[in-house]
This record gives C-alpha cells, sequence and structure tokens, in this order.
C-alpha cells in the first residue's frame, strides 16, 4: 500500500521532490505503527480481510515526522533506517517540503482507505481527529517541542513522560484508536485500545533508549548513543538499563491486561506488545 502510494506520488510530483518523497516513504522501516492498526482491527473483528490504507496513513504522518526530526534544525542525523537520512540523501530544502508534502498525502491516503473499506458517515471524519490530534501540538509536535526545548537540562520522570507522551506515544495509540474506529467497534472496546497504546507507547520510548545505550548503529539502523551526544534526558539515565527493561516489560502486561478487562483478544496485540518492549532494533 505505501509502495503503491510512493509510485502514484513520485509520477504526480516527479523530478527530485518525487524521488525524494518515495524515498521517505519505502525507506524500510519495522512499520510497528502499521501493524498495531491491524491488529487492532482484526481484535476487534473489522469486516474487511484488511485495513492497510488506514495503516499507511499513519506510517506517512511517521515517515513526515521521521524527515523532519533528522533536518539539521532538530536531531540533524545522518542514519536512518540503515540509510542516509532524506536531508543528509537529498538536500535540507528538499527533505523540509517533501517532509511538509506527506502530511497532506496522509489525509489523501486516510480518506481513500475509508471509502474502500466503505465505513458509515462520520468515520473518516472521527478518524482523521484522532490521526492529526495525535500528529499536532497535544501529541507528536508537541512532545517534540518539549524536547527541544529540554535538550540539555535535565527532566524528571513525570517531565520525561510528558514529552514522550506526545513525541512517540501519541502516533502508537492513535494506531491502536484507529484499528479501533475502522472496525467499527463499540466505545468501551475502542476506549481499551486507546488503553492499551498508551502503555505500548510508553513501553516503545522505554525500550528505544534502552537501545539508544546498548545497541549499534549497525544493529539500530540510526546513529546510536545519540540521546547521550545531545545530553537528553532518557529512561535509561533516570532508572538504568535493567529498570528501564523491568518498565517497559511491566508496560506490555499493563496493556494486555486492558484488553483482556474489554474482552478483546488480545493474542496479536500482546505478541506486539511483547515485542516491542523488548525489541533488539
Ligand atoms: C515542529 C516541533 C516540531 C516538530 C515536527 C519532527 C517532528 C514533528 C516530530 C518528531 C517525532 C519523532 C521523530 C519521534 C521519535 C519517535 C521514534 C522513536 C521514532 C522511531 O520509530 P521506529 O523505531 O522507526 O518505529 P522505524 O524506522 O522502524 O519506522
Amino acid at each position: 500500500m505505501l509502495a503503491s502510494w510512493a509510485a502514484r506520488l513520485a509520477a504526480e510530483i516527479g523530478g527530485r521532490h518525487g524521488d525524494a518523497l518515495r524515498y521517505a516513504l519505502l525507506t524500510p522501516g519495522k512499520r510497528v505503527r502499521a501493524a498495531l492498526v491491524l491488529a487492532a482491527y482484526r481484535s476487534v473483528g473489522g469486516p474487511s480481510p484488511s485495513a492497510a490504507g488506514v495503516a499507511a496513513a499513519v506510517e506517512t504522518v511517521h515517515a513526515y515526522s521521521l524527515v523532519h526530526d533528522d533536518l539539521p534544525c532538530m536531531d540533524d542525523d545522518d542514519l536512518r533506517r540503515g540509510r542516509p537520512t532524506t536531508p543528509r540523501q537529498f538536500d535540507v530544502p528538499t527533505a523540509t517540503r517533501v517532509g511538509f508534502l506527506l502530511v497532506p498525502v496522509a489525509a489523501r491516503v486516510l480518506a481513500e482507505a475509508a471509502a474502500e473499506l466503505g465505513l458509515p458517515p462520520g468515520t473518516l471524519g472521527r478518524m482523521a481527529e484522532v490521526l492529526f490530534q495525535a500528529g499536532g501540538i497535544e501529541g507528536m509536535v508537541g512532545g517534540q517541542w518539549l524536547d527541544l526545548e529540554a535538550e540539555g537540562r535535565t527532566l524528571g520522570l513525570e517531565q520525561l513522560m510528558e514529552v514522550h507522551r506526545g513525541k512517540t506515544g501519541a502516533l502508537i495509540r492513535a494506531s491502536c484508536t484507529l484499528g479501533g474506529i475502522a472496525g467499527l467497534a463499540p466505545p468501551d472496546q475502542v476506549a481499551a485500545l486507546t488503553a492499551f497504546g498508551e502503555d505500548v507507547g510508553r513501553a516503545f520510548q522505554i525500550a528505544d533508549d534502552v537501545l539508544d545505550c546498548t545497541g549499534t548503529s549497525e544493529e539500530l539502523g540510526k546513529t546510536a548513543g545519540r540521546d547521550a551526544a545531545l545530553a537528553k534526558s532518557t529512561y535509561v539515565r533516570l532508572l538504568g538499563v535493567d529498570g528501564a527493561r523491568r518498565e517497559a516489560d511491566a508496560l506490555a502486561r499493563s496493556a494486555v491486561e486492558h484488553l483482556d478487562r474489554a474482552g478483546l483478544p488480545s493474542g496479536a496485540l500482546g505478541a506486539l506488545a511483547g515485542y516491542i518492549a523488548s525489541r533488539k532494533s
């Protein structure tokens, strides 16, 4: 689905910007957010064989965030997903424009997905609200903003959680919520998926902090040790590596309990939560 959108957009836009857009969309990520959308959709008995378009919309917002995160005015990084970052592979103006272009692309991908799934009136509006609120000042942008302001300062646990609840957690939480909404789940099940996503989002960031200081750049596909280089506050600084790992595992278990309480099957989502909390890359 991402590949077909990348080809379509590269043809529409053409030239260097088309190439850069395809590069940004198609670099080989883990697609964790897409997997969460699809697993959440299936867990509520979503009637269509695939909600891949909804998953692609989330991955498109994520791709834009990675392109802009790697710009010199943000994390200024060289390596992402085992390849040069978009600003390094192309140039900063191209990467800046392509990042912005991906936001309306995400809206198009979502709208087309809703039409393909034949969702009832109002459902696309709800999904758009969830996705773009998660991507905005109340979510990812707001969290990144706080994170940039916090560089060189030491944050306490509460402040760190607030940063990452937006920066990383919001899109992961929204992935789970969106799977439920697209699957036409009742409100209590959507709420359980959102609570699941909240815990998984935190576990994801904690695991990310652990990997940043225990993994190599080859294993991670991005520059290892970046948090220390940028003097960032991290869960590892506050809890130690073992403490952080324990916290991530506890959150993965807590995430599954939300599903159990709502009577939702936890197989695929539980496996994803476990993978996310203890992943190796
Ligand atoms: C204007 C302040 C402002 C912000 C713009 C750039 C940005 C919006 C937000 C940054 C969000 C960001 C990059 C958060 C980090 C999340 C994170 C840990 C990403 C890595 O996710 P993975 O490991 O990546 O799932 P892959 O490559 O597997 O997809």
